[in-house]
């Protein structure tokens, strides 16, 4: 099955969303591998956000992004990386639509709740750069043909 990363940003940790998104991924059946709380700091921002370092909004989006602890996901199922980025939304919080993490819970461009991997050779980067190997977990739920039908686990 198919992994993605995803990072409660510091404006769902301030803004006390966390329970209710990690409420979302698991009412849809998403499967949690690995989970943390840590700092990030300007050289792993740098190498996550490198294809933006010369933005001119990227000083505002580094501060933005180290203004608090975070929490780090791993999360796993089938067409994972495709699915969390459907729930996530658009990037500018007022332009994603309502139903989404984005389009329900932000109304900004950078403050905008969480990180979602959006290919499925980013998702394998990114789960390396904050996750070292065992942290994370090769489990499967015990129920999980209720969740899928046994083609779809193939
Ligand atoms: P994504 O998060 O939807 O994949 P990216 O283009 O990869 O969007 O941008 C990474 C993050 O940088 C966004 O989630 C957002 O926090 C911030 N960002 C992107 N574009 C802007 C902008 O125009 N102004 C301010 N922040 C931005
Ligand atoms: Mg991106």
């Amino acid at each position: 099955m198919e992994k993605t990363l995803v990072i409660f940003k510091p404006s769902a940790m301030e803004r006390g969303y966390v329970g209710q998104i990690l409420t979302r991924f698991q009412q849809k059946g998403l499967i949690i591998a690995g989970m943390k709380m840590m700092q990030l700091d300007e050289n792993i921002l740098r190498e996550h956000y490198a294809h933006l370092v010369d933005k001119s909004f990227f000083p505002l989006l580094l501060s933005a992004m180290m203004a608090s602890p975070v929490i780090v996901m791993c999360l796993k199922g089938k067409d994972a990386v495709n699915v969390v980025r459907l729930m996530t939304g658009a990037t500018n919080g007022r332009e994603a639509l309502p139903g989404t993490i984005r389009g329900d819970f932000s109304c900004s461009n950078q403050e905008n709740i969480i990180h979602a991997s959006s290919s499925a050779e980013d998702a394998k980067a990114e789960i390396k750069r904050f996750f070292s190997e065992n942290e994370i977990f090769d489990w499967m739920p015990q129920n999980l043909k209720f969740t899928y039908s046994s083609i779809e686990m193939e």
